[in-house]
């Protein structure tokens, strides 16, 4: 049934390349991005606060090599496809095994793809809970993947330099397999890449688009239950706490920077914020040097209602308890009163609806 001249290990090889590639680039930045969200206390203290757009490149490249390897994938499992039907199913134990090894590689690395492109989505049809299964389902991938590249190596390292003269329809295929990629990838970069933005056909949400703006994750409404109470005050609390009012926070020296939220979804826009350096509340609440900071969100629950910056980012200029946003109060959506706005971090860090701060 597979007549195709195409199912043979040179095309295999060629697309293994640069799946691996994807995928790497796909485990490296997600693992980064796992560490800044919740690091190990061994690291906390060495995560860098610059550069201000790092953050937005990692995961940009994140969610674009992600994307980029489903038509990958496809191609892939296209080639290889007659031998998922190898007869009889074992030949030896070392052979079950390594059939074993591809089912599970193959499954791990569908479901965390597609786990992740839903996410971009926001979108859950599943029972089990996002993160932690599209955190360890990387590492079984990339482990099922190391299995696969030593078994194959012989093979590999066989078919790694073409013979010329080439199969005229293998070229076919893989510049096909290439515009594939190219559209997915360009119609969706502009998330993240500003001068693709123009080409975005295919993405959930435009950033630049929204009030004022700029996108929405999570409205106030959404989540439920942020309801900003009339005499509201910001609790900094540390070695000389205090509270100080909406007018209060507005009477200190406001600056102004301009950063990006940048989304672990692969979206991220920039904005002018306004408002009072985390540095100075440190300051006057006592802080000795080298402290970080909890913030708490108004928000009754939520994942990300309680967050940490550690010392080198609350430390930074460039930090603030915004209050504007390219020169307007925050809408409610946005975060009003007051939120985090921090350089070189994942957006969930950027704690809206801020009610508490406290030196840690
Ligand atoms: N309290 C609170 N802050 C939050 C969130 C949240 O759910 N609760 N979502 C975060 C996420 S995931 C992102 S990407 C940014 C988005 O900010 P924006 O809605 O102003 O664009 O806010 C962050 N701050
Ligand atoms: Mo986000």
């Amino acid at each position: 049934m597979f007549t195709s001249p195409l199912h043979e290990p040179r095309t295999a090889v060629v697309l293994g390349r640069w799946l691996g590639a994807a995928l790497l680039t796909c485990f490296l930045t997600g693992l980064y991005s796992h560490l800044l969200q919740d690091p190990p206390t061994w690291l906390a203290g060495h995560l860098p606060s610059r550069p201000v757009n790092g953050y937005r490149i990692t995961q940009g490249l994140h969610v674009i090599s992600g994307i980029a390897a489903i038509p990958l994938v496809g191609a892939k499992l296209w080639t290889v496809f007659p031998r998922l039907f190898e007869w009889p199913p074992a030949r030896s134990v070392l052979h079950a095994l390594e059939r074993l090894s591809i089912a599970l590689l193959v499954a791990a690395v569908l479901l965390e793809l597609f786990t992740g492109l839903f996410n971009t989505l926001q979108w859950y049809p599943w029972p089990f809970p996002f993160r932690q299964t599209h955190f360890w389902l990387g590492w079984l991938a990339t482990g099922g993947l190391l299995v696969h590249v030593a078994v194959k190596a012989p093979l590999i390292v066989r078919y790694w330099r073409g013979r010329r003269p080439g199969l005229a329809q293998r070229r076919a295929f893989l510049t096909s397999v290439t515009a594939a990629v190219g559209v997915v990838t360009l119609t969706t970069a502009g998330q993240s890449v500003p001068w693709l933005r123009g080409l975005d056909l295919l993405v959930p949400r435009r950033p630049g688009v929204g009030e004022p703006g700029r996108p929405v994750n999570r409205p106030a409404g959404e989540t439920g239950t942020v309801t900003v109470p009339a005499d509201w005050r910001l609790t900094v609390d540390g070695p000389r706490p205090f509270r100080l009012s909406l007018a209060e926070l507005e009477r200190l020296p406001q600056h102004e920077v301009e950063l990006p939220i940048a989304c672990v979804e692969g979206w991220s826009a920039s904005a002018r914020w306004t408002g009072v350096r985390i540095a100075d509340l440190l300051a006057r609440a006592g802080a000795p040097a080298g402290s970080g900071m909890r913030v708490t969100s108004l928000e009754a629950d939520g994942p990300y209602r309680v967050t940490e910056l550690p010392a080198a980012y609350a430390e930074d200029p460039l930090a603030l308890l915004a209050l504007r946003v390219n020169g307007e109060v925050l809408a409610a959506d946005h975060g009003f009163p007051a939120r985090i706005i921090a350089p070189n971090r994942p957006g969930v860090l950027q704690t809206k609806w801020v009610a508490r701060l406290e030196v840690i």
